[in-house]
């Protein structure tokens, strides 16, 4: 993908907030810290298009980026930090869901995991969740300059396996290296029909 331009356009907490239903639209979820918008920053080739934070849970907005004009980004809270307020919490899971139920331009969910980290009940309710709304998901597992050859192999074996899903469907990347950056381009395009 030949990125031309990568726009912020705003952030939003609730529909009435959000811009329009008129592009192909791809959101980007994970657990705090994960890596989400270092993802979205490596795929547009930017350094700061979306902020990184190196302290977790700061991004608590849902944040909407438009893409060479023709397909839209959305960058949304992470989830499931021990230290952001409870009040917090308790407003992630209302927040997202109406975002997922709601966005009728939605083509699909990148869901983000730490590669070094076998997901648990949190992560499998999601990806089931994700099902059970027929929303396409895409699987990444970051950060795997972490690790060494042989142990990001490992951890890819068991993290199929605690989710129950085939290898290929897990895409292994890194925002310092990155690697796996056409695979996930390849599997976005694929979803907004690029
Ligand atoms: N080594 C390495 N560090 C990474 C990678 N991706 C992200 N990081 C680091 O992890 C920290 C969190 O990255 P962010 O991209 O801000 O994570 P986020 O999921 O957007 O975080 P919140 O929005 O706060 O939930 C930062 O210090 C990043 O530099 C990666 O692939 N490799
Ligand atoms: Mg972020």
């Amino acid at each position: 993908m030949i990125i031309n331009s990568a726009d912020f356009v705003k952030s939003a907490v609730k529909p009435s907030q959000y811009p329009s239903e008129d592009l192909p639209e791809i959101a980007f979820t994970g657990r705090s810290n994960v890596g989400k918008s270092s993802l979205i920053n490596t795929l547009v080739n930017r350094k700061n298009l979306v902020k990184t934070s190196s302290t977790p849970g700061r991004t608590q907005l849902i944040n909407f980026f438009i893409i060479n004009k023709v397909f839209s980004f959305v960058d949304l809270p992470g989830f499931g930090y021990a230290k952001v307020p409870d009040t917090i919490k308790n407003t992630w899971g209302p927040m997202i869901e109406t975002y997922l139920k709601t966005r009728k331009t939605l083509k699909g969910v990148v869901f983000i995991m730490d590669i070094r980290r076998i997901p648990g009940i949190q992560e499998l309710n999601f990806i089931e969740w994700l099902h059970y709304f027929n929303i396409p998901g895409i699987l990444i597992l970051t950060k795997s300059d972490k690790l060494s050859k042989i142990k990001q192999k490992n951890q890819h074996l068991a993290i199929a396996k605690a989710l129950n899903v085939k290898e290929e469907e897990l895409i292994l990347f890194s925002a310092k290296s990155r690697m796996g950056k056409d695979d996930v381009w390849d599997a976005i395009e694929r979803l907004i029909g690029h």
